[in-house]
């Protein structure tokens, strides 16, 4: 009975989704960043209606309601491995060895990686062996305390200056790299941040004109070339560009797959390596943008390209849409690197900066 629930709510092992817009195309040959190229800039939208209002991009919520609305899109993850964790809980008097096990097994399925989950259980294990914890309320108190603290890896947190203040987005196809920065963009201008993105994923000329669509809906310029040209040559303008412009933030976009990984990662480093001849200690800020969905195989995923460029941020993507929102805990623990935003959904002010202790609350919250 309790395996074949547990595997409900599991489900299969996560694979990699590809995006449909996606063609696979021959990778061209990366040629040398051109100096003054044609760097072209989408035009000033002269639509002025509320960005928000635009498609895909629902009223915003009251500040007030920012938790409840975090609660809310972590509803699978609630509804998910914490109601399960929840039914074997309640009606029981003593914690005993079985219900440790069946707990410890929960977690493991809900993605939070099983190095992590036996470190914790050895720690509750000896908590009740020492009659430190005594009964299953106090299990999930502690049990919350300890998801909590994992997940606070220590960090410091992003400055946004020296200006222009770069920020590089990684990660494979299709995580949602380019609506998180559309997201960053439009809250980094809420607060009033000069904000420039930079189409540096030429791989396919929808991308491009992805990120050109999202530039005018936030009314934030777009620097780009043509599709098929080289990122690294649409970088140097881009930081260029922001250089002259006087630009708080510039934020480029990356391709998520190019002929095969291999070369997307030489492409990351040498785009990487035009942003810091321009400005030294740049790019200040590279995220990798990872998909909740994909499970366990986020975490190769980072160490892919943790490897290849420096990551020193990341951002989950679709917590929304899983039940299993126990990678976070499991990419805090493992990576070690911080967990800067996370995606809960389509709207604009569905990126949020994580905060360990609101998460946790959010998705233990009852109701
Ligand atoms: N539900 C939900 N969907 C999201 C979230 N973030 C991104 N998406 C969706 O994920 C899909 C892919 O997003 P993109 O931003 O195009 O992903 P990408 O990484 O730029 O993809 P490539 O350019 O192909 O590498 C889109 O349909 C987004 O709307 C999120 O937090 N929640
Ligand atoms: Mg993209």
């Amino acid at each position: 009975m309790f395996k074949k629930w547990i595997k409900k709510i599991a489900g299969p092992e996560g694979e990699l989704k590809e995006p449909s817009s996606q063609e696979p195309v021959e990778q061209t040959e990366a040629e040398e960043p051109v100096i003054n190229s044609s760097a072209q800039e989408s035009p000033e939208p002269s639509d002025q209606s509320d960005p928000v209002q635009e498609k895909g991009m629902k009223a915003g919520t009251p500040r007030l309601g920012l938790f409840k609305r975090l609660k809310e899109q972590m509803g699978k993850t609630r509804g998910g491995f914490v109601r399960q964790m929840d039914q074997l809980l309640l009606g029981r008097q003593e914690i005993d060895p079985e219900l440790l096990d069946e707990l410890e097994e929960l977690l493991v399925m809900a993605d939070m990686g099983v190095t992590t989950v036996q470190d914790i259980f050895e720690k509750l294990r000896a908590e009740v062996k020492k009659k430190e914890l005594q009964d299953p309320l106090a299990l999930r108190e502690r049990l919350k305390e300890q998801i909590a603290d994992l997940l606070k890896v220590p960090s410091t947190q992003i400055t946004w200056t020296p200006n222009p203040f770069v920020v590089l987005v990684i990660g494979v196809n299709g995580v949602g790299k380019t609506t998180t920065i559309a997201k960053l963009a439009y809250r980094l201008k809420q607060e009033g941040k000069n904000v420039l993105l930079v189409a540096a994923d030429t791989f396919r000329a929808a991308a491009v004109e992805q990120l050109e669509t999202w530039g005018k809906r936030i009314h934030v310029p777009v620097i780009k070339h043509s599709a098929g040209s080289d990122p690294s040559a649409v970088t140097f303008d881009g930081i260029e560009a922001a250089i002259k412009r006087d630009v708080d933030v510039v934020i480029v976009d990356t391709a998520g797959r190019l002929h095969t990984k291999v070369n997307l990662m030489e492409e990351l480093k040498k785009i990487s390596r035009v942003i810091s001849k321009k400005i030294k200690e740049a790019p200040h800020e590279v995220l990798i943008v990872l998909d909740a969905t994909t499970g366990q195989n986020a975490i190769s995923q980072a160490n892919l390209f943790s490897e290849a460029v420096g990551v020193t941020g990341i951002v989950l993507t679709k917590l929304d849409g899983t039940a299993k929102g126990g990678i976070v805990v499991s990419i805090a623990d493992q990576m070690q690197i911080p967990i800067r935003f996370i995606g809960i959904g389509e709207k604009m002010e569905d990126l949020r900066q994580f905060d360990p202790e609101e998460f946790v609350e959010a998705i233990f919250a009852e109701g």
